[in-house]
């Protein structure tokens, strides 16, 4: 699955030998570098779960990985967090200039509704845009990093805008693609949602930050494994078609 997600991003992007061939450069660059890419594999098994294919859910997959590689490379900015790697080689700013690095991040935000946009059937392209918008904007994760940014504010809640969302919507547009009904959807939605949860804790565990720092190592252990059989809970309603979700979820430990 992951050669069919790189060849599928690869495909999407645009040419470094167009111009502006520093600003494609610079997309290929960030999006090309040897991500995990469990997001667009929680779309494909999402929509696999709820009798989907995975080659009709592609575009949505792609789309949910440039997202993320957006948020990353604005992230790791001098004005966000200021790291100067990712993914162990220097961050996008520190390859290509923070002026290509912003402009990057936009276009790759652009280029996943495009992506979107594209999608044959035009009610599950309309569901999935808005779906994503809501998930990724102000009231998402926008509006987490924007809280993360000012003090004061619950991390949990934090948590649940800045990383939780692009897992529920990850989930969630794997089972529009699938065409599940609302009480799939629900489900995925919410495995997503507490997968999120979990997988932002599971961070900070490693970068002994945030909840780590707010909780306790004791209790943000315990909270990892209580979130994570929260979200397998989720998956009851699709029997063994969802075991690559729970592999995905038990992983984490
Ligand atoms: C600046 C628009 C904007 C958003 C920032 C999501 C986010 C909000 C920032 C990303 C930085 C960060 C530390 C997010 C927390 C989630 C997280 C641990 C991301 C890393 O995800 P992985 O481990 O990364 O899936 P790979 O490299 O495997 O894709």
């Amino acid at each position: 699955m992951r050669d069919n997600i790189e060849r599928a991003l690869r495909a999407c992007l645009p040419s470094e030998k167009k111009e502006p061939k520093t600003l494609h450069g610079a997309m290929r660059y960030s999006v090309l570098s040897g991500g995990k890419r469990i997001r667009p594999t929680i779309v494909i098994e999402a929509c696999r779960a709820c009798g989907g294919s995975a080659r009709d859910v592609m575009p949505m997959a792609c789309a949910i990985e440039i997202v993320h590689t957006y948020s990353l490379i604005h992230d790791d900015l001098p004005a966000m967090d200021d790291d100067d790697y990712r993914r162990g080689k220097p961050s996008c700013h520190r390859a290509f200039g923070e002026a290509a690095a912003i402009l990057a991040g936009d276009a790759l935000l652009t280029l996943a509704f495009n992506i979107i946009a594209r999608i044959s059937c035009p009610e599950t392209a309309a569901r999935a845009s808005l779906e994503l918008s809501e998930a990724i904007g102000a009231g998402g994760m926008v509006g987490g990093q924007a809280l993360d940014l000012e003090s004061g504010h619950e991390i949990g809640r934090i948590n649940e805008l800045k990383t939780a969302k692009l897992f529920e919507v990850s989930a969630k547009l794997g089972a529009i693609a699938a065409g599940a009904g609302r009480k799939e959807t629900d489900a995925m939605a919410r495995y997503g949602l507490y997968f999120g949860r979990a997988f932002q804790v599971a961070d900070d565990i490693t970068d002994g930050a945030g909840y780590l720092k707010a909780s306790g190592a004791p209790r943000a252990k315990r909270d990892v494994l209580r979130m994570i059989k929260e979200s397998k809970k989720n998956l009851a309603v699709f029997g063994i078609k969802a075991n690559g979700l729970r592999r995905i979820a038990d992983g984490l430990i």
